[in-house]
């Protein structure tokens, strides 16, 4: 669609000075935002980048972005919401698991979502109603039932963030019961991860809007459940992400909230 031409343009844009920025990650310069959180010149050029193409293309919108915050515009009922660079930590050690995000709220709903790995060429992209795809491939999420036959993706709290305790026993109940557990570094591609069947399920705490926002609905419209752990929809509100497909996304959230206590 338009739209989807649009947001893919942009992330294409952002993606090739990021590309140019990974072979040369000394030169950058990076600051830190809290304890663990470090941003580089490279996120702020390619938040610039993607701000400025999605404005031109779609003037009246406003944005929702990591490093700019909340920009307002004349458009009340439609907002991007960006993250320029999920897995900045990845991307400063040289570890290609990074990713561009980039969603559309519309009326308080998610319509659209673009998640683009430039190293691996990945453009993941879906549009409400239209389906998932990966480049030109329809995406389905992962058929399996089994628990102790599927690999899910989770993310570690990092320092200074909360919780450290509670993804421990999170943790140890789900690692008995399931074939593997991975940990890459970037919520957005995660979820793309499980859209595309690579990984069954992944699950989070103390995420942000824009780690999820365009991942979210690339799992729904490749049939997959996304919800927090009350098994509702307000996951950014509460940074709580739960994704599966159907016949796992109960057991999981089961599983989940046992843990939890
Ligand atoms: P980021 O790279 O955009 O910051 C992985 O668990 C997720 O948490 C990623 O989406 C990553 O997004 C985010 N993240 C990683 N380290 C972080 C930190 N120290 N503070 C905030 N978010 C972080
Ligand atoms: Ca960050
Ligand atoms: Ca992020
Ligand atoms: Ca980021």
């Amino acid at each position: 669609s338009a739209l989807l031409n649009v947001m893919m343009g942009a992330a294409r844009k952002a993606a090739r000075n990021l590309v140019r920025d990974y072979g040369e990650i000394e030169q950058l310069q990076v600051s830190k935002k809290g304890p663990a959180d470090f941003v580089s010149s490279a996120d702020l050029r390619a938040e610039k980048t993607l701000r400025a193409e999605l404005k031109k293309a779609r003037p009246g919108f406003g944005f929702l972005l990591e490093e700019g915050g909340e920009v307002a515009g004349d458009d009340k009922s439609q907002r991007w919401i960006i993250d320029p660079i999920d897995g900045t930590t990845n991307f400063l050690h040289g570890i290609p698991n990074f990713c561009i995000s980039i969603a559309l709220e519309r009326d308080g709903e998610l319509v659209a979502g673009v998640v683009y790995q430039p190293l691996g060429d990945e453009m993941f992209h879906a549009e409400k109603g239209a389906g998932a795809f990966l480049n030109e491939h329809r995406l389905r999420v992962s058929a399996r039932r089994k628990l102790e036959e599927t690999v899910i993706a989770t993310g570690i709290p990092f320092i200074g963030r909360p919780g450290h305790e509670t993804f421990l026993k999170e943790l140890g109940a789900v690692m008995g019961q399931v074939a593997g557990i991975r940990r890459f570094g970037s919520a957005a591609l995660d979820l793309a991860y499980v859209a595309a069947g690579r990984c069954d399920g992944y699950w989070e705490t103390g995420i942000k809007p824009w780690d999820i926002a365009a991942g979210i609905v690339l799992v729904k419209e490749a049939g997959g459940y996304v919800t927090d752990f009350q098994g509702g929809s307000k996951m950014l509100d509460n940074g709580e992400v739960l994704a599966a497909n159907d016949h796992l996304h109960q057991p999981l959230l089961k599983l989940l909230k046992t843990a939890r206590g």
